[in-house]
């Protein structure tokens, strides 16, 4: 099974409520290395850039308010089948659809009020999104792989 990275994201939301810690827990539990790591807030722009794919839908300008609401924390993972494993740990999009232990079943909110799911996280959902998704927050200097010095 080749190593990949992955990117993940702790929303907002999450970041307010103080669940960095768990959620890198699980993550960690689950055998995927964070390899690097930043806090920030984006920008309107940069959100957009980074979610142009949905541009058309109908929650686009509601996730665009969410994503820029608060500091986020970015981070690389690293593992054997890192894109799709994340992507198991994460859970569904919709926090009620969730598996249960899922990132996004535990720390989710459940609000059917809200014009945008808060999911406490994000995760690529490809190998190719996961690069495009890396660069536009990471540079090469910024990235420390482990991936056999220690295996
Ligand atoms: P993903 O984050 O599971 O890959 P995407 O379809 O890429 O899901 O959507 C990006 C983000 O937009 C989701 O994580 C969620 O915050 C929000 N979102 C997706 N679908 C809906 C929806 O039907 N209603 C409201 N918000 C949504
Ligand atoms: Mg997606």
């Amino acid at each position: 099974m080749a190593i990949e990275q992955t990117l993940a994201v702790i929303k907002p939301d999450a970041v307010m409520r103080d669940i960095i810690g768990a959620i890198c827990t699980l993550i960690e539990t689950a055998s995927l290395r964070i390899i690097a790591s930043k806090m920030l807030q984006m920008q309107r722009s940069d959100a957009e850039q980074f979610y142009a794919t949905h541009r058309e839908r109908g929650f686009f300008q509601p996730l665009i308010e969410y994503m820029i609401s608060g500091p986020i924390l970015v981070m690389v993972l690293e593992g054997e089948n890192a894109v799709d494993r994340y992507r198991r740990v994460l859970g569904a999009t919709h926090p009620e659809r969730a598996a249960q232990g899922t990132i996004r079943q535990l720390y989710g909110i459940h609000d059917p009020d809200s014009r945008v799911l808060r999911n406490a996280a994000h995760g690529s959902d490809n190998r190719t999104t996961a690069q495009w998704e890396i660069n536009f927050f990471f540079s090469e200097q910024e990235l420390f792989p482990r991936t056999g010095h220690d295996d």
